[in-house]
């Protein structure tokens, strides 16, 4: 059976590819795989039907056959070892290669989001701007480290990987900071990794959906 995942009926990232589905999407292109999107608007999110499938009423979902995922690392984690092209075959690159995928999703994603979101949220706080230095520092000092790691190479660790999906997805959550910029090495490996066919396919797809809610 073809898998189905769920996105935004409408996103709010404005065909950006900021959500979560478009790292699905992405995984999904790069392993050749075709699937069903069903879009769900926030009110189906935290319906019985979508909190079947995900407790915490978001997207993105994944299913197939009879099993049902979410969050988004477990479904690229799944696929990627269901599917070759998205980790090594040698067992040693495959374990650090996963670690890199926790290390998008558990030591830079928070950072970053926690950064974007007081944007969002907590712009008309009182302390708004004197705690911006410091979340602001936490993401300075987490992409210093990143840059360092990744030096002068292609990628994290040897070919392209599922690590590198997720990190990509996670350096994209910083647009119009600057902040990604200050390190050319990771501009020029989050340009590198946009520029694969698979990331193209993925985010023209999530772009259709928005530009058909728009028009
Ligand atoms: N840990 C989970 C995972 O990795 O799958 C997190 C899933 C998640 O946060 N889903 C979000 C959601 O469904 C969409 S991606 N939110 C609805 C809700 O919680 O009610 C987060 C997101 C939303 C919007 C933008 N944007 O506008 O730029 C970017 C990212």
């Amino acid at each position: 059976m073809r898998p189905t995942i769920t996105a935004f009926e409408r996103s709010p990232d404005l065909g950006r590819g900021l959500a979560r589905d478009m790292r699905v999407r992405w995984a999904m292109e790069e392993i050749g795989q075709p699937c069903d999107v069903r879009l769900v608007s926030f009110e189906q999110m935290k319906q019985p039907a979508h909190l079947a499938l995900h407790p915490f009423g978001q997207i993105p979902t994944y299913e197939e056959d009879n099993l049902a995922l979410f969050e988004s690392g477990a479904i690229i984690l799944h696929l990627a070892q269901k599917h070759p092209g998205l980790l090594p075959v040698d067992a040693d690159a495959r374990a650090r290669a996963i670690a890199w995928m926790f290390a998008a999703l558990n030591t830079m994603e928070p950072p970053i989001v926690e950064y974007g979101m007081s944007k969002v949220v907590e712009r008309g706080q009182p302390w708004f701007e004197a705690r911006q230095p410091m979340l602001e520092d936490r993401v300075r000092t987490r992409l210093g480290q990143l840059s360092a790691r990744l030096g002068t190479a292609d990628w994290l660790d040897g070919d392209f990987s599922a690590g590198d999906l997720l990190m990509v997805t996670v350096l994209r959550r910083l647009p119009g900071s600057g902040l990604v910029e200050e390190h050319p090495n990771l501009a020029a490996y989050v340009t590198r990794a946009e520029a694969r066919p698979a990331y193209q396919r993925a985010f023209a797809a999530q772009l259709a959906v928005f530009n058909r809610a728009a028009g």
